[in-house]
C-alpha cells in the first residue's frame, strides 16, 4: 500500500502540480485520483480524504488524510529524508523554506491574472502593474536564492528542491502568458519546462479531459515555448511492434505511430499521454530505441 494523491485537472490545477511533483521528481511512489475542477467530482472525491477541501489532498497508508501543499511537502520530507527534498545544507535549506513559504502565501496578482494553463501559450497578456510587481519580486527572490546558496546550476538552491517544486506553476505562467522577465529568470523557466517530471505531468494534462472554459483567454496564441515533442500520432488498430504495453505489460489495445513505426498500449490514456510527449516516458523511449 502506498500514498494516494487527489488531484484536479492536470492542465489547470497548479496546486495539484506541486503535490504531484513532490512524488514524481523525488522518486516517491504514489497513486493518483483525478477529479475535474468546477464540478461535483472534487468535493465528492474529497469525502474520501476528510477533512481536506482542496486538491492536492494526500491519503497516507494508515488512513490519515491531509491537504495543503506545503504541509504535504514538509511531511514527505520528514518521512523520506533520503529523498533530499530540502537542501541538506542548513543555509540553503533556510532559503528554500522561505521561498516555498512565500510562494505558498503570495504572488496573488500573477496567480489571479494568469491562471495556470498548460494547454496553450499566448503572445502577450498586457500584464497590469501589480502583476509586473510580482514578477519583479519573484526575480529578486530567485536571484537572492542563487547568490545566497551559491547555486550555479538550473535550480534555486543547488539540487532540485521543494523550493523549485513550489515555483514550477509560476514558471509555467511566465511561459503560457509570455510574461516579461530577464534572461536568468527565462533560463529558470526553461529548466522547469524541460524537467522530466514536468513534461510527464503536462503530457497527461494535454489529454486528461476537455478544455475548461474558465481558463480560456482571447490573447493571440504562440507555440508552447518548452521542448518540442517528437511527432507521434494516434492510429487505429493493434498491429504494433510490441504485443504488450510498455507500462503495464498487458496486451495492446491502442496504438500510436512515430517515424513510420507503430507502438501499442493497454489503454487510450497511456497511448494519448505518450503521443503528447513521447520523450517524457522512459519506458516508451526504451521500447522506441530498442
Ligand atoms: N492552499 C492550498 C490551495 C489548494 C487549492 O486551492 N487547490 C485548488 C485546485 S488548484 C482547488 O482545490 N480548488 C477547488 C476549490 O477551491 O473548491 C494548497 O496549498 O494546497
Amino acid at each position: 500500500m502506498t500514498y494516494t494523491l487527489a488531484i484536479g485537472d492536470r492542465g489547470y490545477s497548479s496546486w495539484s502540480l506541486r503535490g504531484w511533483l513532490l512524488f514524481d521528481a523525488f522518486g516517491l511512489p504514489v497513486s493518483t485520483r483525478l477529479a475535474r475542477l468546477y464540478t461535483d467530482e472534487l468535493p465528492t472525491l474529497l469525502k474520501e480524504f476528510f477533512p481536506t477541501r482542496t486538491a492536492p489532498a494526500l491519503l497516507f497508508p494508515d488512513g490519515l488524510a491531509i491537504g495543503e501543499s506545503l504541509a504535504i511537502a514538509e511531511e514527505l520530507a520528514s518521512r523520506h529524508p533520503e529523498a533530499g527534498m530540502w537542501p541538506a545544507d542548513p543555509k540553503a535549506r533556510a532559503v528554500a523554506r522561505m521561498l516555498a513559504s512565500e510562494m505558498h502565501a503570495g504572488y496573488t496578482a500573477v496567480r489571479n491574472f494568469c491562471p495556470m494553463n498548460l494547454r496553450t501559450s499566448y503572445e502577450s497578456c498586457n500584464p497590469p502593474a501589480d502583476v509586473l510587481a510580482d514578477l519583479d519580486r519573484v526575480q529578486l527572490m530567485w536571484a537572492w536564492a542563487r547568490e545566497t546558496t551559491g547555486a550555479t546550476g538550473d535550480w534555486l538552491c543547488g539540487a532540485y528542491s521543494i523550493a523549485d517544486v513550489f515555483f514550477a506553476p509560476l514558471a509555467t505562467r511566465i511561459a503560457t502568458y509570455n510574461l516579461p522577465v530577464g534572461p536568468e529568470a527565462a533560463a529558470y523557466v526553461a529548466a522547469h519546462l524541460a524537467h522530466p517530471s514536468f513534461r510527464r505531468w503536462r503530457a497527461m494534462g494535454l489529454v486528461d479531459g476537455a478544455d475548461q472554459p474558465f481558463y480560456r483567454r482571447d490573447y493571440p496564441q504562440r507555440p508552447w515555448p518548452g521542448p518540442t515533442p517528437l511527432p507521434a500520432r494516434a492510429v487505429e488498430g493493434t498491429q504494433t511492434e510490441n504485443a504488450l504495453c510498455p507500462y503495464s505489460g498487458t496486451p495492446v489495445t491502442h496504438a500510436l505511430e512515430l517515424d513510420g513505426r507503430r507502438f501499442g498500449f493497454c489503454n487510450a490514456f497511456c497511448r494519448d499521454k505518450t503521443v503528447a510527449d513521447p520523450e517524457a516516458w522512459p519506458k516508451f523511449m526504451a521500447l522506441y530505441r530498442s
